[in-house]
C-alpha cells in the first residue's frame, strides 16, 4: 500500500518510485521468464507480434528493444498485474474499477540499447479523462548507466506538446527544443530489481540509449480508470473488432471491478496522433520512422 505522503507527492509531481513493489519470489519468476523470452529470440530475424528487435540483432547476440504484451505472452504477467501489491497500488491511484491499457516489456539492450525519446504517453492514446498511468517494474537493477527512466516533475498538469515531426506526422516524441520542454528539471529513477515507477499519463518521461553492458529490464504495465474510454491512436484498434470482440477484449483488459458505460468526459487537452507514422510497430520504429529529433545526441 502507499503511504498518504506517497499519494500526494504522486498527485503533485505525476511520478513516484516505489521499492520492493512484488516479492523476491514474484521478481525471480518474471526475471526468469523474461530471460527466456529472450533466448526465444535467437530464432527470430525480424520484428514480430512478440519481439521488437533492436538493431545488431542476431542468433548469436539477441539484442531486443521490447518483448511486446507480455501479459498475453505469459499468463504470470497477467497474474501478477492482478493479485499482488501493484494491483492495491492501482486500487489507491484509480479506484475500484481499472483497466489494462497496454503492456510491454523493454529489455533495453547491453552496450548501446536504444533510447525513448521524450514522449506523454497521452499524446498517442487520448481518452475522455486522464485518470490514467504506466507502472514500471525493474526486473534488474536500473542506475544511471543502463538507460534509466527520466521524467520532468509537474508536467502532468502542463500542456500536450506537438508530437509531429518536421516530416508532418506523429513521431511519437516531443521537441526537444520545444519552449514548454525544460529538460532541466529531469529526474532520473534508478533502483534495485522490484522497486516501480508510476508516471502520470501526460508526464513527460524519456530514457537514454544503455551505456552499460548490463541488459535493462523494465515491464510496463499501463492503465486507466474505467470509465476512461478511448478517443482516437493507440485504442483504435478496438474500433476495428467486431462489437462482441470489441467488449470481449475490454473485458479481457479488466484489472479491477467492471468497465463504465458511462465515460467521464473531463475537459483535459488532447491531440490526436495524427497522421501515422510510416511504421507503427512499437514506440522504437514510431520514433525513428517519424523522424523524431534525439534529446540523447
Ligand atoms: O523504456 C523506457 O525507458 C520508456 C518506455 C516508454 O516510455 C514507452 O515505451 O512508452
Amino acid at each position: 500500500m502507499l503511504s498518504r505522503e506517497q499519494i500526494e507527492f504522486y498527485n503533485e509531481n505525476g511520478y513516484l518510485l516505489v521499492e520492493n513493489a512484488v516479492s523476491p519470489e514474484e521478481l525471480a519468476k518474471m526475471h526468469q521468464i523474461t530471460l527466456d523470452f529472450i533466448e526465444k529470440s535467437r530464432n527470430v530475424t525480424e520484428s514480430d507480434e512478440v519481439f521488437d528487435l533492436d538493431k545488431g540483432h542476431s542468433a548469436e547476440n539477441p539484442r531486443l528493444t521490447r518483448i511486446k504484451l507480455p501479459h498475453k505472452q505469459d499468463p504470470y504477467f497477467w497474474q501478477v498485474l492482478t493479485q499482488s501489491r501493484i494491483t492495491e497500488i492501482l486500487r489507491q491511484l484509480l479506484g475500484d474499477s481499472v483497466l489494462l491499457q497496454t503492456s510491454k516489456l523493454n529489455t533495453k539492450a547491453p552496450d548501446g540499447g536504444a533510447a525513448v525519446e521524450w514522449h506523454q504517453d497521452w499524446a498517442f492514446y487520448p481518452h475522455t479523462n486522464d485518470d490514467m498511468l504506466a507502472c514500471g517494474l525493474f526486473l534488474e537493477d536500473v542506475t544511471e548507466e543502463n538507460g534509466p527512466l527520466q521524467v520532468i516533475p509537474g508536467s502532468h498538469k502542463g500542456p500536450v506538446l506537438d508530437h509531429n515531426s518536421a516530416q508532418g506526422v506523429f513521431c511519437g516524441a516531443a521537441d526537444p527544443d520545444d519552449p514548454d520542454f525544460d529538460i532541466d528539471k529531469a529526474v532520473t529513477l534508478c533502483g534495485k530489481a522490484g522497486s516501480m515507477t508510476i508516471h502520470h499519463v501526460r508526464t513527460l518521461h524519456g530514457s537514454a540509449p544503455n551505456r552499460s553492458d548490463r541488459a535493462r529490464m523494465i515491464l510496463f504495465y499501463e492503465c486507466g480508470a474505467g470509465d476512461a474510454w478511448p478517443l482516437m491512436g493507440a485504442g483504435n484498434y478496438l474500433q476495428r473488432l467486431p462489437q462482441g470482440e470489441q467488449w470481449a477484449d475490454v473485458m479481457d483488459r479488466v484489472i479491477i471491478g467492471e468497465p463504465a458505460l458511462q465515460p467521464r468526459m473531463e475537459a483535459v487537452p488532447v491531440r490526436l496522433p495524427l497522421p501515422p507514422s510510416p511504421d507503427i510497430g512499437s514506440i522504437f520504429k514510431v520514433q525513428e520512422s517519424g523522424g523524431a529529433k534525439s534529446a540523447f545526441g
